[in-house]
């Protein structure tokens, strides 16, 4: 668990459990459980999906995928109890949170990594391996996969901070939905730059899997423009609270102009 949980990684997820609870009035302290129990979910994701029944990936972020370093049981175990500790996590007894507030904090998180988010957006990833897909499939596939989580990552956020205001609660979530499709379609970008380079494609690529990308898709100039057309929605859906927004924003375009 631990191998897998502090092997590196962006944190986005976790960060933005904090900014979106700044950006609500709530405190550092207050987001520090969603933090950690969203982070927990995301690595066991990418535990079970580099499994040789998923994705079969020997690497995650340079180093050894877990069934890797240790053995496939251990993986799934892992994955497991990574999932299962994130919801104990949440529903720890203590002041710093209403019952209401985390029994919220916990709907919020199941259902987005759960039948009706990232494991239902995974599932429909693995049964269209080789087959075509529209664009508006793989938005709908990518919001469910990765955009559930980043989404809820906001709500999170806002729900530690027992936030009552619906105006930024739908601004949250709306930008949410801008940064979640940006991140994947500047992972796609990623993909291709990787390949480039390396000449000889990496097994991680969706390109060498057969799998629908947006540049496959869209093209590559017209990807890039979607990229900035997101960005500017997620700024817009922000605008209204002015330099409260200031490290939401920042960390939006950090999405969008990331190296790796
Ligand atoms: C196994 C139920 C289940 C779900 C897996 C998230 C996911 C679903 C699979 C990951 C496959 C993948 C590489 C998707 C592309 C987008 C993505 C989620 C990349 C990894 O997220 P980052 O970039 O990872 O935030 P780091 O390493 O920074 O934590």
């Amino acid at each position: 668990m631990l191998y897998s949980l502090l092997n590196g990684g962006k944190r986005i997820r976790p960060v933005l459990v904090y900014l979106a609870c700044e950006f609500c009035g709530g405190s550092a302290e207050q987001a520090d459980l969603p933090a950690a129990a969203i982070e927990m979910v995301h690595s066991y994701s990418l535990v079970h999906d580099d499994l040789p029944a998923m994705d079969n990936d020997e690497l995650r972020r340079g180093k050894p995928t877990c069934h890797i370093a240790f053995d496939e049981a251990t993986a799934i175990l892992a994955g497991d109890a990574l999932l299962t500790s994130a919801f104990e996590l949440l529903s720890q007894p203590g002041e710093r949170y209403q019952p209401a507030q985390q029994l919220a904090m916990i709907q919020c998180l199941s259902r987005a990594a759960g039948e009706h988010g990232m494991v239902q957006g995974q599932a429909f990833d693995l049964s269209h391996v080789g087959k075509a897909l529209t664009v508006e499939a793989l938005q709908q596939m990518h919001a469910l996969k990765t955009g559930a989580l980043i989404t809820a990552a906001l709500e999170l956020g806002a729900l530690a901070a027992n936030c009552g205001n619906s105006d930024q609660l739908n601004a949250l979530r709306q930008f949410g939905q801008h940064i979640g499709l940006a991140f994947q379609v500047k992972d796609d970008l990623l993909d291709i730059e990787a390949d480039t380079v390396t000449l000889g494609k990496p097994s991680g690529s969706d390109q060498v899997r057969n799998k629908p990308t947006y540049p496959s898709l869209l093209g590559l100039a017209p990807c890039k423009a979607l990229l900035q057309q997101l960005l500017h929605q997620a700024e817009d859906a922000l605008k209204p609270f002015g330099d409260r927004a200031r490290p939401l924003l920042q960390l939006a375009d950090y999405i969008v102009r990331r190296s790796y």
